[in-house]
């Protein structure tokens, strides 16, 4: 953009701070935190942005440090990404973004990338970049719409991964038939790793893997990512799977028999009326009442 153009440009002369993507950005960290489960420094979120959408800001345009990253990210080079600081706490990112969270370009190699706004204190993106980054490469190739990897700590989810079986088919299974509304979200499942340790370059690579069948990977006894096309619809499906979460604990602690269920008919008729398709192998198996034995 020539000096005319960006003059007679009325965003151009407004800090990236005020843009809609940091506003968005503060808004859904602020309700992650409210909903308990970003305690601490807990949770991270990475969104992708296009040049279009950055270019207009008149602060982003001067790189004000190179951070290396540990793994290749060569297939997003010249992608830019606002993603939350290691460290940092969503309680506060809703009063400092500038301080929390940073705009960053991955630099040609893939080996960095490029800081062009935030982090000012010297912050650094979340330890668990290699995994958001792994992600966003995942589901680039699915869907070209992808831009937001979001990662929290749902506390009836993380309880679930301690007393159910911890594979695919049951605790999909479980969830669907929790309430109605989750095979309608989630069609097609959610992923399960076994428990690895965060911040590596094995769990990003574990969990990107999984996100070629899912939307959602359940990281056991520490939390879950989520990955899409907005921050409504990431909020929305991790919003889902605690609420069915939440429903399964309060079932426990209610005790007894299950007496009824969601059956696997039930969930054929939702598949029908809401015209998914699910994923087949999940759509059939043991009762509610023999999975929560376990
Ligand atoms: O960012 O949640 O998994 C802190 C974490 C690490
Ligand atoms: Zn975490």
């Amino acid at each position: 953009m020539d000096k005319k153009q960006q003059f007679l440009n009325p965003e151009y002369s407004q800090g990236f701070v005020e843009s809609p993507y940091v506003k968005q950005m503060c808004k859904i960290t602020q309700l992650l935190y409210q909903h308990g489960w970003d305690e601490r420094n807990g949770g991270n979120v990475s969104y992708r942005l296009t040049a279009s959408e950055v270019n207009s800001y008149g602060d982003v345009h001067h790189i004000i440090r190179n951070i290396p990253i540990a793994f290749d990210a060569s297939p997003l080079a010249g992608t830019y990404f606002l993603v939350t600081g290691t460290g940092r706490y969503f309680k506060n990112i809703i009063d400092y973004p500038q301080r929390d969270t940073g705009l960053v370009k991955i630099a040609q190699d893939g080996h960095s990338v490029d800081l062009l706004w935030g982090f000012c204190d010297g912050g650094l993106p979340t330890s668990e970049f290699p995994a958001h980054l792994m992600t966003h490469i995942e589901r680039l190739k699915i869907d070209s719409n992808q831009r937001i990897v979001m990662h929290c700590h749902p506390t009836n989810l993380i309880a679930l991964s301690f007393t159910v079986p911890l594979d695919e088919k049951t605790i999909t299974r479980i969830l669907w038939k929790m309430q109605a509304e989750s095979i309608v979200v989630f069609p097609e499942g959610i992923g399960v790793l076994p428990y690895m340790t965060p911040g590596t370059n094995e769990i990003g690579a574990a969990t990107a893997a999984k996100m070629s069948d899912y939307r959602l990977v359940l990281w056991p006894h520490h939390g879950i990512f989520a990955s899409g096309d907005s921050m409504d619809e990431e909020f929305g499906l991790i919003e889902t799977v605690e609420k069915a979460a939440s429903i399964f604990t309060t079932i426990r602690s209610q005790g007894g028999p299950i007496l009824s269920e969601i059956s696997d008919e039930n969930l054929a008729q939702l598949a029908a009326r809401f015209d998914l398709t699910p994923t087949h192998e999940f759509m059939h198996g043991d009762t509610l009442a023999k999975m929560m034995r376990n």
